[in-house]
């Protein structure tokens, strides 16, 4: 197992244990990295109390809410982080979010509000998350998003969710170009098709789950802690020339014409 003792990392995106930002947490935490974990609160606090249960075997130094489309608390949020830990090393942005009557029908329906929304939850979140982040990572630092083939590529239905992961599939290499001279790396994982909450309320989800394991040439689904190893190596020091990379962990199922 590789080490990561003595390095700390904000792990954004656990909503349930489901999420894939949970199998990256529990990859980190075994590796010994020390956690600040954040939530997406709501009104009765009831997001904070599913997600503390979940984390604590985990020991997080920090339990956090963060809103990626409220400015303040990121700051807040980084403001914490600057309080209780000397340095930032780890940086997790694993959230996505797009209207659901966005998530079907024609492209063409696509609206201006819609458009807006998926893009700046998706894409522009891991700009205002790194340059937070930036000057906390006095020692250099890894980033890793999430992003998936729909942004690529054309999957049905995938729709506004596949222009806002070609955004931020770019905004991997500019932040890599950016933030390359302060030794911080910036990678994204495109993982194949998992069961999660985001993808539960997805029509024909399991249509698409079965054709991944019939044509994916390990012939099955990628899980959420196997996402979370290729997480904890892109964190650790042995990927310490990768940067600005899309790295696909769907059991192959990208090299695939047919
Ligand atoms: P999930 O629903 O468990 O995670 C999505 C997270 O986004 C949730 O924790 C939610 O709270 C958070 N979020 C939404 N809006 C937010 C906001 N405004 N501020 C802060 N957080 C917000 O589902 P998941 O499948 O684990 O998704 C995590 C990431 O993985 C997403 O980027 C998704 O696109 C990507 N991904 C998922 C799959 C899949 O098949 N499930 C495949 C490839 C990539
Ligand atoms: C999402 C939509 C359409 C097809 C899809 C997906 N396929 C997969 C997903 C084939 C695998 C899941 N995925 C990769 C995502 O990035 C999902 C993002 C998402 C999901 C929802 C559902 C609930 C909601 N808004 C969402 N916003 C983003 O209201």
């Amino acid at each position: 197992m590789l080490d990561l003792s003595g390095k700390t990392a904000l792990v954004t995106g656990i909503a349930n244990n489901r999420s894939i930002a949970w199998g990256i947490a529990q990859q980190l935490h075994q590796a010994g990295a020390k956690l600040a974990i954040t939530y997406l609160p709501d009104d009765r606090d009831r997001t904070l109390s599913k997600v503390k249960d979940l984390v604590a075997p985990l020991s997080p130094d920090l339990l956090l809410p963060c809103d990626v489309q409220n400015d303040a608390q990121i700051d807040e949020m980084y403001g914490s982080i600057a309080k209780s830990w000397e340095k930032l090393d780890i940086l997790i942005h694993c959230l996505a979010f797009a209207k659901k009557e966005e998530l079907s029908g024609n492209f063409t329906d696509i609206s201006r509000d819609g458009f807006q929304l998926a893009l700046d939850v998706s894409a522009f979140s891991l700009i205002s998350l790194c340059k937070g982040a930036r000057p906390l990572m006095t020692a250099g630092g890894s980033v890793i998003t999430l992003t998936y083939i729909g942004g690529a590529r054309v999957v049905p239905n995938y729709n506004i969710m596949g222009i806002a992961k070609a955004a931020l599939e770019m905004n991997v290499r500019y932040l890599a170009q950016d933030l390359g001279s302060q030794n911080i790396r910036v990678n994204g994982i495109s993982a194949g098709p998992i069961r999660t909450l985001a993808s539960a309320a997805i029509g024909d989800i399991h249509k698409m789950l079965h054709h991944v394991q019939e044509v994916s040439p390990l012939k099955r689904l990628v899980s959420q802690v196997e996402v979370g190893n290729v997480a904890a190596f892109l964190a650790s020091d042995l990927s310490s020339a990768i940067t600005g990379q899309i790295l696909y962990a769907d059991c192959g199922y990208e090299i695939m014409g047919a």
